[in-house]
Parts: structure tokens; C-alpha cells; sequence
């Protein structure tokens, strides 16, 4: 049996904030496993620093389930974001150790691969609707075949999802940045400069959009309705998830497919929406949804139901949680798309991710284990660099969801 000698925490910035656990066993194996939860990183920091470390130590490193069980009951107060992304992380470099034991790669330990590689969507985005049309054609010609579409709304000042550098970076500022929002300009415009992307580059590609919890179930269910005839892949996050109900109305409103859960935690929070069909795909991550072990149930939970997979994947997924999805993604039977943000290159100065991206889709590494490395010494060249997410406000002043 090998134990866990060693758990180390590793905060770093190279180009964003990542929080990475590392465990080291008897066997001087070692496993990675993401604990960033943007925003909130040295929350989950210190929840494993100083609450799970201990418990970690001296731990039998292949009982994975068993591990996972006792660090979500064992804890009594269960679920929540911040515990989450820590379990999360104690998962998926278990999973990492146990691929190296085993001299296999994580997929093939998930019973080995149904698809050669996980189809993604990238982000295209423009502060104007010709800026937008151009980075559409740019992923195009990159060879991705499903792209996220989002343009600043006229009159509404620094609308979320719009990439301002390089990169598309919401958690930009060393205290929130307050943005604006505007229900009625939005609805009045999104239809109109998603139906200009279908007019110029047709239907040969999935086109994304995401609302990102902002709409009422009525509004989103008419926006639903509107775009029926763009034959969207999906229309992510209409409304807060808070109240799964929400999902009856829209669902009831209009065939445009819905996506859901990048907020999620457990199999819990998606439950009512798997079970009574109200979504057609779900979107909860390895690093905040429990790690591999509790992902992959909740993906066959809604695999009985025909909903589809399509896994949050933004820049604040490091490349050690985008490698344990790409791996999860290509042995589920009911994989429907992975979200992919290329991370600035000054993070592959610390991270090298097994992944490939090729003709449109995400290739695991073949090496054991999940096949991503981490540079601890290029690590403390980066050091933690406070940064908010946005929040967002309506005209008259008062806070909107964001
Ligand atoms: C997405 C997102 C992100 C989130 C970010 C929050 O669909 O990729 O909505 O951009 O806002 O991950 O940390
Ligand atoms: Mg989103």
C-alpha cells in the first residue's frame, strides 16, 4: 500500500491566479489536481493547508472513493464551492497517481476511450459586431468547428464576455470592477448580431452563446424562441440556477437546447434538471464539481436521460483540470462538447498540459497518469496576484446577477 507522505499547495500567477495541490506518496509518485476557484483562491488555499493536509497524511493514496467519501461526509458541512474545488483537487490528483501506478493514462483507467478526442468551442468576441465577425472567421480558421459568439451590447458599458487583450480575462481587477447591465438593450440586440453571424458564415459550424445567468425565465424564454431558427447548439446559462424551476418555463417556451452548471457543485445542484429533462446539456467542471470520481457520476446520471455533457473549460480551469476533462470527456457515452480558452502562453511557462488541440477537437496525453507537468521553480517566479470578477449593476444602480 502506498501512502500520502507529502500534500503541497502551489498558489501561482503566470498570467492568472491557479491554486494546484500536490500530493507525493510512499512510492515517490506524485498526482496534480486544479483548486482554483476564481476570485476565491486562497479560500480553497487554506482549506486544504489547513483542514485537509492533515488528513491527507499518512492516507492510503489508492482508495480514491473512499477518499472522496470521507472528505465530503466526513467534513458534515457538505458541498459548497470552496470545499468542493478542495475535494475536487484531492480527486483528481489521486486519479493522476493512480494512472502512473498503473503505467496507464486516466482514460484508460475510466474504462478507455469511446471517441478519439473531445469536439470544443472557443470563445469568439469583439467590442463591436465587426471585431466579432472577424474573430469568428480567426477560430475558423484555426479549425474550430463550434464557436461561442459575444459582443458588447451598444449603450451597456464593459458587457461580460468580451475579450479586451489577448485573452478573455473576467477576473481582471484588484477589486470588482462594477459593470453595467441592461435587460431590454440586450434582448433587443442578441438576436440581431447572432443572426448576422449565421447570414455571413452559414451553418456549416455550432454556433454558442452564453447569457450568463442574467435573464428572467420569461425573457429567456422569448430569446429562446428567437434564436430557434439560428439552430443554436446551445444557449448556456439563461437564468440563475438557483431555482431549477426556472428551467420548466423555458423549456416550456422554446426548442433552442439549453446548457447549465459552470456554478455547480454536486450532483445535487443538477439533479431536477437532469431528471425531469429541463436542460439538454450539463456543464459542471472537474475542479468544482468533486473531481473525476464525482463528474463522472453525475455525467452517467444524465447520460439515463439523454443529456449531454459540455464541461465549463474557461482560463480559470488550469491546464491540470482541462487535462483530467479531456480524459474524462473521450470515455463518456454521452460527451457533447468541451468548452476550451487557450491560457495565455506565460502559463505554459508553468503548466505544460498534456492535451493537444486538432482538426476542432482536444487529444489526451498518452503518457500514465493525466500527462500534465508542473514547474515549481517557474511556479515561484509568479506570485499571487489579487483579482475580482466583475460585478454587475443595472442602471438604476442596484445589483444584477452576474
Ligand atoms: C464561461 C464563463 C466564464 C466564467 C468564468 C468565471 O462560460 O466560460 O461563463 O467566463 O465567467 O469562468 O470564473
Ligand atoms: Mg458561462
Amino acid at each position: 500500500m502506498a501512502t500520502i507522505t507529502d500534500a503541497k499547495v502551489i498558489v501561482t500567477s503566470p498570467g492568472r491566479n491557479f491554486v494546484t495541490l500536490k500530493l507525493t506518496t510512499s512510492d515517490g509518485v506524485t498526482g496534480l489536481g486544479d483548486a482554483t476557484l476564481n476570485g476565491r483562491e486562497l479560500a480553497v488555499a487554506s482549506y486544504l493547508r489547513d483542514h485537509l493536509v492533515p488528513l491527507l497524511l499518512g492516507r492510503d493514496a489508492d482508495r480514491i472513493e473512499d477518499m472522496w467519501q470521507y472528505l465530503y461526509k466526513g467534513a458534515y458541512w457538505r458541498r459548497g464551492p470552496v470545499t468542493m474545488t478542495a475535494v475536487s483537487a484531492v480527486d483528481t490528483a489521486l486519479w493522476d497517481i493512480k494512472g502512473k501506478v498503473a503505467g496507464m493514462p486516466v482514460y484508460d483507467l475510466l474504462g478507455g476511450k469511446a471517441r478519439e478526442g473531445a469536439l470544443v468551442y472557443g470563445h469568439a468576441s469583439g467590442a463591436t459586431v465587426s471585431e466579432l465577425i472577424d474573430d469568428v472567421a480567426r477560430f475558423k480558421d484555426l479549425g474550430y468547428r463550434a464557436i461561442r459568439a459575444q459582443t458588447a451590447v451598444p449603450g451597456v458599458a464593459g458587457t461580460y464576455g468580451v475579450r479586451k487583450g489577448a485573452v478573455y480575462e473576467p477576473a481582471a481587477a484588484a477589486l470588482p470592477d462594477e459593470q453595467l447591465w441592461d435587460t431590454e438593450k440586450y434582448l433587443d440586440f442578441a438576436p440581431r448580431y447572432l443572426t448576422e453571424i449565421r447570414e455571413r458564415f452559414g451553418f456549416d459550424f455550432h454556433l454558442l452563446h452564453d447569457v450568463h445567468h442574467r435573464l428572467t425565465p420569461t425573457e429567456a424564454g422569448r430569446l429562446g424562441q428567437q434564436l430557434e431558427e439560428l439552430r443554436l447548439f446551445w444557449m448556456e446559462d439563461p437564468s440563475p440556477a438557483e431555482l431549477q424551476e426556472n428551467f420548466r418555463q423555458i423549456r416550456q417556451a422554446t426548442t433552442t437546447p439549453i446548457a447549465v452548471g459552470e456554478v455547480f457543485n454536486s450532483i445535487w445542484d443538477c439533479q431536477q434538471l437532469i431528471t425531469e429533462r429541463l436542460i439538454d446539456y450539463i456543464r459542471c467542471s472537474v475542479a468544482h464539481a468533486g473531481g473525476i470520481t464525482h463528474l463522472r457520476r453525475i455525467f452517467h446520471l444524465a447520460e439515463l436521460y439523454q443529456v449531454r455533457t459540455g464541461s465549463h473549460g474557461a482560463t480559470d480551469l488550469s491546464p491540470v483540470s482541462m487535462s483530467a476533462a479531456v480524459h474524462l470527456d473521450v470515455t463518456v457515452p454521452n460527451f457533447g462538447i468541451q468548452e476550451y480558452m487557450e491560457h495565455a502562453p506565460v502559463t505554459h511557462e508553468v503548466f505544460r498540459p498534456g492535451y493537444e488541440l486538432r482538426d476542432g477537437a482536444l487529444h489526451p496525453s498518452d503518457a500514465p497518469g493525466l500527462g500534465v507537468e508542473l514547474d515549481e521553480e517557474a511556479a515561484a517566479r509568479f506570485p499571487y496576484d489579487p483579482k475580482y470578477l466583475p460585478v454587475g449593476r443595472r442602471s438604476d444602480g442596484s445589483v444584477h446577477d452576474w
